[in-house]
């Protein structure tokens, strides 16, 4: 149906959450007449187009498998919906990269009141990248901030995972069980980036969560960074640290220039994108990575990640000809 698009991004520039999953299903949708209605929902949702960025506080949670991430969603959820927040989630799945969909699988496990229309759940594929964030959760995300008040990306993994929900998160919480003494190695070998903020989950087992905490915090502080946060928290009845968590959440966003970071964040992502469709040849045929980033600085800053990503494609096809 032509128009859809556009309709679908006024719906969700004006507030309505009804269009969410009509909006997330056109922009996961790989036929080329739903390619081309994405692509104007996303145009719609620009930062050029609302005349500022997006008022939604961006969200990145990851962590290893059995961290606790889920759970922990579960309670963030609850809390939020009780001061009023609207939340959406975008759980990446990486178990079906290969289905090239999932439905709502096991690993969400995220309890949430199905009658409340303030809150939207999507479980989606990880793509053909290793703990990549996939195109269409990138676009989710951006055209989901325009509407929701707080949009969830979770994957799962530390390191390379984290690194790219970095390009597309205004604030990133690293999610980590009590006793991970790997987590705490990534971090001390420079592995892994140091998060906006760190949870140690399952704080109802005691002396070893506090001991994990403790360990975080002298890790943390060796490598010379005061700002980020180390939490611990509890999901299970009765919850704890959960409030903490949500004000920690939302400190760190307060402290942002989030039109910089966003700025930065759809340049990379534009790039990310552009590298793993076109690889190593198609950065070279645009004077390499210098090059791609000199003609991406050389864009109007209101435009959409999917545009710049036309932009370089453009560019690309120019060198071909
Ligand atoms: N004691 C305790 N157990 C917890 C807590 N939070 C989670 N768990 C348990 O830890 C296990 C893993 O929790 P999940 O929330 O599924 O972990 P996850 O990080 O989403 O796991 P994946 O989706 O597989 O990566 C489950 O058995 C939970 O019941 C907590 O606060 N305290
Ligand atoms: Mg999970």
């Amino acid at each position: 149906m032509s128009g859809e698009g556009p309709a679908l991004g006024a719906r969700l520039r004006e507030g309505d959450l009804g269009a969410a999953p009509a909006a997330l299903n056109l922009l996961e949708s790989t036929a080329p007449a739903d390619r081309d209605e994405a692509a104007a929902l996303m145009r719609e949702l620009a930062p050029g187009e609302l005349g500022a960025e997006a008022a939604g506080h961006v969200v990145g949670i990851t962590g290893p498998p059995g961290a606790g991430k889920s759970t922990l969603l579960s309670a963030l959820i609850a809390a939020w919906r009780g001061r009023g927040r609207t939340v959406a989630l975008l759980a990446v799945d990486p178990s079906s990269r290969r289905s090239g969909g999932s439905l709502l699988g096991d690993r969400a496990r995220i309890e949430f009141d199905p009658a409340d229309r303030g809150v939207l759940i999507r479980s989606t594929a990880a793509g053909e990248r290793l703990g990549g964030i996939a195109r269409p959760t990138r676009a989710a995300a951006e055209a989901l901030a325009a509407a929701f008040d707080v949009v969830v990306i979770e994957t799962v993994g530390v390191g390379q995972a984290e690194t790219e929900i970095a390009d597309v998160a205004d604030t990133v919480a690293v999610v980590v069980q009590p006793g991970s003494g790997d987590v705490l190695q990534f971090l001390k070998s420079g592995i892994m980036e140091i998060p906006d903020v760190l949870v140690v989950t399952k704080a109802d087992l005691g002396d070893l969560a506090m001991r994990t905490r403790r360990d975080l915090t002298a890790a943390l502080r060796s490598l010379g960074s005061r700002s980020t946060k180390v939490l611990a928290v509890s999901s299970l009845a009765p919850p704890s640290g959960i409030d903490e968590l949500i004000d920690a959440l939302e400190s760190h966003r307060d402290g942002l220039d989030v039109t910089a970071r966003r700025l930065a964040a759809r340049r990379a992502g534009a790039l990310a994108e552009f590298a793993a469709e076109h690889g190593e040849r198609g950065l070279r045929a645009l004077g390499g990575r210098a090059g791609a980033e000199r003609l991406l600085a050389a864009q109007d800053p209101g435009l959409a990640t999917a545009a710049l990503i036309e932009v370089l494609e453009d560019a690309l096809g120019e060198e071909a000809r």
